[in-house]
């Protein structure tokens, strides 16, 4: 009798652990592999949902030293080698551009990152209006979006993007959590280049 008690209770506690994990972690972060204009893998962004919005943790390398503009934009799609595939700025409110711009900024603005002088950036940045979740400001809904780290530095003021350069480095925020479990395995940027176009056909 109580062994069969102890049996129902690890079912459950195992349980809780399925649902916890297959649930929950989902809607609350994602982590993305980040790809440069040429297809290489240069490292992750990782995104949680905090109370003051997601937070976005970002380890990329091979930049030039120095800052470099950082957006959301509005398409998770990213096709280099220029990604114009995605889109404009994250701006579901129709502001304008910039931090600095009193009738701004885009919810996808944020501030500039810097790159070491190995060109290696580890920075945590908060994208205060947005969520992981549903909702108008879903990074996630409508095939998601994407993240953009520029070549130039954003001015926080210029219309549209302020004034920031080429995009050099991309990563898209889909909602699939796959993308998240799979964050430690180094991935091959052909295998990559094939699943687009398998998806592109299909
Ligand atoms: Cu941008
Ligand atoms: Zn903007």
């Amino acid at each position: 009798m109580r062994r069969r008690n102890k049996k129902l209770w690890m079912l459950s506690l195992m349980m809780l652990f399925f649902l916890s994990g297959c649930l929950l972690p989902h809607e609350n972060s994602e982590t993305l592999e980040m790809y440069n204009a040429d297809g290489d893998r240069v490292g992750t962004a990782r995104l949680n949902e905090t109370d003051g919005g997601v937070s976005v943790n970002v380890e990329v390398e091979g930049l030039s030293p120095g800052f470099h503009a950082i957006h959301v934009h509005e398409y998770g799609k990213c096709e280099g080698p220029d990604f114009s595939s995605s889109g404009n700025h994250f701006n579901p409110d129709g502001k304008d551009h910039g931090l600095m711009q009193t009738d701004g900024p885009h919810v996808g603005d944020l501030p500039n990152i810097e790159a070491d002088a190995d060109g290696a950036v580890q920075e945590e940045l908060i994208i205060n209006e947005a969520t992981l979740k549903k909702g108008k400001n879903s990074l996630t809904a409508d095939n998601g979006t994407s993240l953009i780290i520029h070549d130039g530095v954003d001015d926080g003021m210029s219309q549209p993007a302020g004034n920031s350069g080429d995009r050099i480095v991309c990563g898209v925020i889909s909602g699939d959590s796959q993308s998240g479990e799979e964050q430690d395995a180094p991935t091959d940027p052909t295998e990559n280049n094939d699943k687009q176009k398998n998806e592109e056909n299909g």
